[in-house]
């Protein structure tokens, strides 16, 4: 032992003489060229050392030639990476000064381990606490892409599901009566079996719908090694879609459900009340156009009866201008996704269509239009102009082309610029209202798409960011996505969950809320005093914090997609 105390002392010295005592890594540059092993600093007992909340980091892993952060107390001054297996410390290094982090109301410091790219198991040290164990390595997020869109198949409706623990009997199967804007029968009715259920509910919905098809299906066209699993995945939504076109207008009704909810704890198939239509709405009908235009591209066997679809509900919009916002009618107590301006979804529509049909009054629709951004279910203008950008081919209007680009190219750098105020490297500010891990994972995508457009490794990198806070690297060391990392969400607003008794892996909670709670006192009273980051509860009963829905598991699935996680 003598004898090693010398030579670990010359070791600690070279290590300390340069800048760059573990092995060097270009952050900027992702194919993971192999790199010399780093020089091991010493080694420490792990037993004695004690797992902190405060150390918070991705709980899966980093891949070696990607950006390593983490967060850790104002009161600590530097870290050590320690091998899991053996205790040795490979990396070491100072933490950042102090930076206050307004969402969490907490002074923190960071912990940069970029260039430590050697792959293991490894903790992060920081005096006597260590963080959770992590990967470095190829794929330390495992099975988690493939989870997010497995999930979907969980949320089949109408059909005898085979899923594990949570199977059941077809669900839902009734005919569907249409009710008028008063809630009052019509007289009409409809078979729209089938469909994913949106969320922790049973409803569907077809906004959220297409939000949900266009994030799938663009992870997909985007991704560099793409699931092939996305394409059938997706088709079982957009035959659904497809019924719940009305024949006679075009136009597309808003949604199906029960008039209420049931209970927490039942199975799609114990729900037995009357299914009802509500009636047709601009949003519904735009968004259905833009599905379905954009699904043509990837279906190529269906594509004129997906385009005839996307063309005849495109009709019923020219037709409608004015039609006012969507509102539940009188007795309906579902989901309402009501949204009173129709503009962004008919832009996007019109982006879709031209992009498939290169049709010039389309175009001219749109260079007419207003710009907007937007990836969630209210604001959709994003997809407009990745539609138009990514597929309008040599049709596209020069001038046009730029103010699109200029305009994502604006909105993503405002997400860089807030990012690089925040010491957790995200773009929210403290605005973290329902779904604010949707509101995290859009703001990744939109970096990505603007990254299509402007070379700038930036883009990728706070993406990245962006996916590792959803992961454990947060205010609460909280995994939100269940069945991965270390504290994963464990109780989802989720009826067949709670049915079951276990969480469906995969899913992406709403996350932190310090907004609008809908009537969730869970949420409300636990949340009191809270900065918004902290507001977050893993109860099933608080569906403003962590219900799960479609939409959020999409948003997320193309950013590890696009990422390639
Ligand atoms: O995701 C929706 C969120 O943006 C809204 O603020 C909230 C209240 O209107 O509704 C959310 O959507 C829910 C829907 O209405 C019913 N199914 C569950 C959805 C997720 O919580
Ligand atoms: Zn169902």
């Amino acid at each position: 032992m003598k004898r090693l105390i010398p030579l670990l002392l010359i070791l600690c010295l070279l290590a300390a003489c340069t800048s760059n005592p573990a092995s060097p890594a270009d952050s900027s540059d992702p194919s993971n060229e192999p790199s010399p092993s780093p020089t091991p600093l010493r080694t420490v007992d792990l037993s004695g050392i004690t797992f902190s909340e405060g150390i918070q980091l991705d709980q899966l892993g980093y891949r070696p030639g990607d950006p390593k952060k983490a967060v850790l107390p104002e009161n600590t001054t530097d870290f050590q990476i320690v091998r899991t297996s053996d205790g040795v410390v490979l990396f070491e290094e100072n933490t950042s000064d102090p930076a206050y982090s307004e969402a969490s109301d907490e002074l923190v410091r960071i912990a940069d381990f970029t260039v430590l790219s050697e792959p293991g198991e490894y903790v992060l040290v920081a005096g006597d606490s260590r963080s959770y164990p992590f990967l470095i390595g190829d794929n330390p997020y495992g099975g988690l892409r493939k989870a997010t869109l497995d999930f979907l198949h969980t949320q089949k409706c109408g059909v005898d599901l085979d899923a594990g623990l949570w199977s059941h009997p077809a669900c839902h199967t009734g005919i569907a009566v249409v009710l008028d804007k008063d809630g009052e029968e019509t007289g009409e009715e409809k078979d729209v079996s089938g469909g994913w259920h949106d969320a922790g509910d049973y409803g569907r919905y077809i906004v959220p719908a297409a939000q949900t098809v266009a994030q799938l299906l663009l992870g997909y066209e985007l991704a560099q090694n793409p699931d092939p699993d996305v394409l059938d995945a997706v088709w079982f939504e957009l035959e659904w879609m497809l019924k719940m076109q009305d024949e006679a207008s075009g136009g597309v009704y808003h949604k199906v459900s029960c008039k209420g909810f049931n209970a927490l704890n039942q199975m799609p198939d114990k729900e037995t009340g009357q299914l009802v239509l509500t009636p047709i709405s601009a949003t519904a009908t735009a968004d259905f156009a833009a599905a379905m235009a954009l699904a043509s591209r990837f279906y190529p066997e269906v594509k004129d009866l997906l385009l005839d679809a996307a063309s005849r509900a495109w009709q019923w919009c020219l037709d409608n201008p004015n039609v006012p916002g969507f509102t539940n009618p009188r007795g309906v107590r579902t989901g309402e996704y009501g949204d009173g301006n129709s503009n962004d979804e008919r832009f996007w529509a019109a982006c879709e269509l031209f992009a498939a049909t290169g049709d010039e009054t389309i175009h001219t629709y749109i260079k007419n239009a207003d710009l907007s951004t937007g990836l969630g279910w209210v604001n959709m203008g994003t997809y407009g102009l990745a539609a138009y950008l990514l597929h309008a081919g040599d049709k596209a209007d020069a001038g046009l082309t730029q103010k699109m680009k200029d305009l994502l190219i604006s909105e993503a750098k405002g997400i860089l610029n807030r990012s690089k105020y925040d010491p957790y490297g995200i773009s929210l500010g403290i605005k973290y209202s329902w779904g604010s891990n949707m509101a995290v994972s859009n703001n990744a995508m939109t970096l990505l798409l603007a990254g299509l457009f402007d070379d700038d490794e930036q883009y990728r990198e706070t993406a990245l960011e962006h996916m590792h806070y959803l992961v454990g690297k947060n205010a609460l060391n909280k995994c939100y996505i269940s069945g991965f990392g270390h504290d994963p969400m464990m109780n989802p607003h989720h009826r067949p969950s709670v049915a079951v008794g276990q969480a469906v892996p995969g899913m992406v909670a709403g996350g932190p809320n310090i907004g609008n709670t809908g009537g969730d006192n869970t949420l409300g009273n636990y949340r009191e005093g809270l900065p918004p980051m902290k507001c977050y509860i893993d109860d099933k009963e608080s569906f403003a914090s962590n219900e799960i829905a479609i939409y959020w598991n999409s948003s997320v699935y193309f950013v590890l997609a696009v990422l390639g996680l």
